[in-house]
């Protein structure tokens, strides 16, 4: 059932995508799962759109049935707001990006993990971003960019951060898109990450509360 979803996602079945994703969360299946599936249809959904064979209406289509899916999926990811929380983060896509799905992604996956996110939303100023450090004084600063013009976004964000000498006194990792080392040295980012889970993990490690399995 997880192919036939990656399928439906990327051939744009959106009503066979919902139905399968109801299917396979009251069948037991692991919302990461779900999630991981979704990822594989984007991918091939993005390669089409590269191709020239999908275009804009396409992704618009593929962002709103994810949205959905993250919305079927999302109350199976409990959420203990007893626990005492970890450590606080600043999350945000960076300037001139609207992309958001991964970045709620990683909102909730740090939520549902014990840390206190304040997200920022999409196409965050740089300003913006050194003001809630300001601010909210959290451990961990998380940039989020899907296009390859977000790189120059999170380095300028960075650069800023150094500049109103917030830096030392923060973590910072970057994740979204095709980020990977190369694009961590160019930002100054502290790390990158690939998933929500690796977004977890990191802050894990740099607020001394362990990495999770
Ligand atoms: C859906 C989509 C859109 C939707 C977004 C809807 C929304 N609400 O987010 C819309 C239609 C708005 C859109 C617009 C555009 N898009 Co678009 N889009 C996509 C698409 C198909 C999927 C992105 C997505 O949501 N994936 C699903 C999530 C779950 O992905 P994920 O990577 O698994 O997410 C994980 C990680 O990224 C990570 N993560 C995310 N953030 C962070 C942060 C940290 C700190 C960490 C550690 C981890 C982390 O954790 C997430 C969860 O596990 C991609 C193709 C692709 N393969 O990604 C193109 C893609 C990103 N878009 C692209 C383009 C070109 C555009 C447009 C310029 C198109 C246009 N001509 O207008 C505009 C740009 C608008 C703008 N200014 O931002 C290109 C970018 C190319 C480039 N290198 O720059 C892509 C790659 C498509 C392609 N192959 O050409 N897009």
């Amino acid at each position: 059932m997880t192919q036939a979803l990656v399928t439906a996602i990327a051939d744009m079945e959106d009503e066979t995508a919902i139905r399968l994703a109801n299917e396979m969360i009251e069948g037991g299946t692991s919302p990461l799962a779900i999630l991981d599936a979704c990822k594989a249809g984007m991918t091939i959904v993005g390669e089409r759109f590269e191709k020239g064979e999908y275009f804009v209406p396409e992704l618009i289509l593929a962002g709103e049935m994810l949205k959905q899916i993250s919305g079927i999926v999302k109350p199976h990811l409990t959420a203990d707001n007893d626990t005492p929380k970890l450590g606080k983060i600043v999350l945000g896509t960076v300037t001139g990006d609207i992309h958001d799905i991964g970045k709620d992604i990683v909102h909730f996956m740090l939520e549902v993990n014990g840390f206190e996110v304040h997200d920022l939303g999409v196409d965050v100023p740089i300003d913006t971003f050194v003001a809630a450090v300001r601010a909210d004084q959290p451990d961990v600063v998380a940039l989020s960019g899907f296009l390859t013009l977000s790189y120059d976004a999170m380095r300028d964000t960075v650069a800023a951060l150094n500049a109103a000498g917030l830096r030392d006194k923060i973590k910072i990792m970057i994740g979204g898109g095709t980020v990977d080392e190369q694009v961590r040295v160019f930002a100054g980012a502290d790390a990158f990450g690939l998933d929500a889970m690796a977004a977890v993990n990191l802050a894990k490690s740099w607020t001394g509360a362990g990495v999770a399995s």
